[in-house]
């Protein structure tokens, strides 16, 4: 059994190790467990981060990461991933890349084999190809039958606003409300969606045995996103970044929203200004709650010293996984969120359920 640690508030002086793996979510004990053994053996942070995600991506991770889950409104899942490499501060990403089930795989070859940061969609998927990768269907049984649950029930919930029919009692196609009959705000709120279903990354933050630093990511984003969506996650300083000057950080959550204020970058921003990694963490949520109170999401922030904090709003906890030369086995660590709806208390959060 995993020990289960809760340190509200007591993270930062209780690790300060390197080399280090840091994973989101409970599920992210296995991946974190992955990357460490090969950190063990000698691979760079690259490899290791890859190696966390890629163990994700084989659905080891629930139905969030990987092929399998979220399928879009057209049916099909697609893939984001990041690697941020804080020591060249090079990115390689893939964004709403279709058919190849090893996406982080795929962006460390747009790292490592191209001058270009992100590579989307289909165009992604041929590039994967000659990179060696095979192309395969992305879905399942159990992501059919989301699929099509999804659209017997109207299509609700859906991301769509100011179109015509009403997206909150019919599926598409739509077209754009007139001037006249614009509401100003969001007719589907991230908050009217079910955060407890609809989304989960795995964010890795990696220090290496020579003190480099890697951020990364990978998810299947929002279940019933539009087709050709992009989260925040294959997005760099917004899913991940690192700078081996300073840290690393990564972010998981209602992606739409976390995207347009870049929290990676800014939790590692807070801690070059010298901020702990908590404080770091908190702010970076705090300039995101400000805006937008509901929104359900989560940054990690580790220092280059290795030490580690985290920090989540609209959730009851938000729970993530630490691995260091101190522990036999991957160690559970919970972190306390902002804004928790008094109908969530009590309730695990999305990570535990899985
Ligand atoms: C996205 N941020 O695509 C991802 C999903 C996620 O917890 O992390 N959910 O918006």
């Amino acid at each position: 059994m995993y020990r289960l640690i809760i340190l509200f508030g007591l993270i930062n002086a209780t690790f300060a190790a390197k080399p280090i793996v840091v994973g989101t979510w409970v599920f992210s004990l296995g991946g974190t467990q992955s990357a460490w053994n090969d950190l063990k053996n000698g691979a760079d942070g690259v490899d290791s981060l890859v190696s966390g995600c890629s163990y994700c991506e084989q659905g080891n991770c629930g139905l969030t990461v990987g092929f399998g889950g979220s399928p879009d409104e057209s049916g099909e899942t697609t893939l984001d991933a990041l690697i941020y490499d804080g020591k060249t501060m090079d990115v390689g990403a893939v964004a709403d890349l279709r058919r190849v089930k090893n996406a982080v795989g795929v962006a460390k070859h747009v790292l490592q084999h191209t001058k270009h940061s992100i590579l989307a969609g289909d165009q992604a998927t041929e590039f994967a190809k000659q990179m060696g990768f095979t192309e395969e269907s992305l879905s399942t049984n159990v992501s059919t039958d989301m699929w099509e649950t999804w659209r017997n029930g109207n299509c609700q919930p859906n991301y769509w606003k100011n179109v015509d029919p009403d997206p909150t009692q019919y599926c598409g196609p739509y077209t754009p409300l007139n001037r006249n009959n614009i509401r100003f705000h969001n007719i589907v709120s991230d908050s009217e969606i079910d955060i407890h279903l609809t989304h989960d990354t795995i964010g890795m933050v990696v220090i290496d045995n020579d003190d480099n630093i890697v951020a990364g990511t990978s998810t299947n984003g929002l279940r019933h996103k539009i087709a050709g969506r992009v989260g925040d996650s294959p997005i760099a300083g917004s899913g991940a970044y690192a700078d081996n000057e300073v840290g690393g950080a990564c972010a998981t959550g209602d992606g739409d929203t976390m995207l347009r204020f870049v929290p990676s970058f800014l939790a590692v921003e807070e801690m070059r200004n010298g901020k702990t990694p908590k404080e770091a963490a908190d702010e970076a949520i705090a300039r995101i709650s400000k805006h937008y109170p509901n929104f359900s999401g989560a940054v990690i922030a580790v220092n280059k010293n290795g030490e580690v904090g985290a920090a989540c709003n609209y959730m009851v906890e938000f729970p993530y996984t630490v691995m260091t030369d101190d522990y036999s086995e991957p160690q559970i660590l919970t972190v306390p969120c902002t804004n928790t709806p008094r109908e969530f208390k009590g309730k695990y959060c999305a990570g535990n359920a899985k």
